[in-house]
């Protein structure tokens, strides 16, 4: 009888700490195309470098060359005479299935312009429930990172939908940059875009409102999959646990001493 409050007690706590709300990547582990190829020289060589929930790190051996972040192996490199006639490079990402709630749209890039790798002009997302046609603007990003030389960074860009968002097959328009201004004052086109990351969200929680981009530094952690609440929550959990172990432990040890 015990055993089986027990066993209710621990359901109860389960399900108490379920994170709604809480943003998971629904795109960790899932199939995409790659619709405008890769560089063979930056390839994506196992198809899933940009949905293995993988994040270039900075280098850590101070012997290394700072320069040489695009040669990290996280990194897909793009090169701009692969870009379609709109300039874009074009990415489908399969969600396996329909899926509601989305949230969130993110790619992770790097910005390493004395290699010719410059972060990309914007980046669009679309979605549909069906592979070749049907795709609903979810929104654009624009990017406005600095250009000038001696520049390494990697960065996110992320487009958040103003209301319920769902479907199957997420597209990722990335348009390469152009018109670059050098120092001579002429301009130049960017040569690359290297990507490591795109991260589709979803999520309980639909009440965000209008669509917003955001555009900041990263510091190339694995996706966000919950918040302090979270934690908080499996943390109540964690201790109630060891508490009912505990407890057991004690019953036992009295019925064995009886
Ligand atoms: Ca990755």
């Amino acid at each position: 009888m015990k055993k089986s409050i027990i066993v209710l007690v621990v359901i109860f706590i389960c399900l108490f700490c379920i994170p709604v709300g809480a943003q998971i990547a629904v795109s960790v582990g899932k199939a995409y195309e790659l619709v405008t190829p890769a560089s063979s020289a930056y390839p994506d060589t196992s198809a899933n470098k940009l949905t293995d929930g993988i994040f270039a790190l900075p280098n850590t051996d101070t012997s290394d060359n700072p320069q040489s972040y695009y040669q990290r192996p996280e990194y897909v490199g793009f090169n701009q005479t692969a870009a379609d006639t709109n300039g874009n490079f074009v990415i489908i990402l399969d969600l396996g299935e329909g899926i509601t709630d989305l949230t969130g749209f993110e790619i992770s890039y790097l910005n390493q312009t004395d290699i010719g790798i410059f972060s990309p002009e914007s980046v669009t997302f679309s979605v549909s429930d069906v592979r070749n046609d049907g795709y609903a603007a979810v929104g654009t990003a624009t990017i406005d990172d600095s250009t000038m030389a001696g520049v390494t960074e990697m960065k996110k860009v992320s487009v958040t939908p103003s209301g319920v968002i769902s479907g199957r097959y997420v597209k990722a328009e990335i348009k390469i940059r152009k018109n670059i201004a050098d120092e001579s004052g002429g301009t130049f086109n960017a040569g690359w875009v290297f990507l490591d990351e795109i991260t589709v969200s979803g999520n309980a929680d639909t009440s965000s409102g209008g669509i917003s981009e955001t555009n900041s530094s990263t510091d190339n952690s694995m996706p966000q999959t919950g918040d302090g609440i979270v934690l908080l929550a499996y943390a109540i959990l964690a201790i109630t646990a060891i508490c009912i172990i505990g407890l057991i432990i004690s019953k036992r040890k009295l019925e064995e001493n009886k």
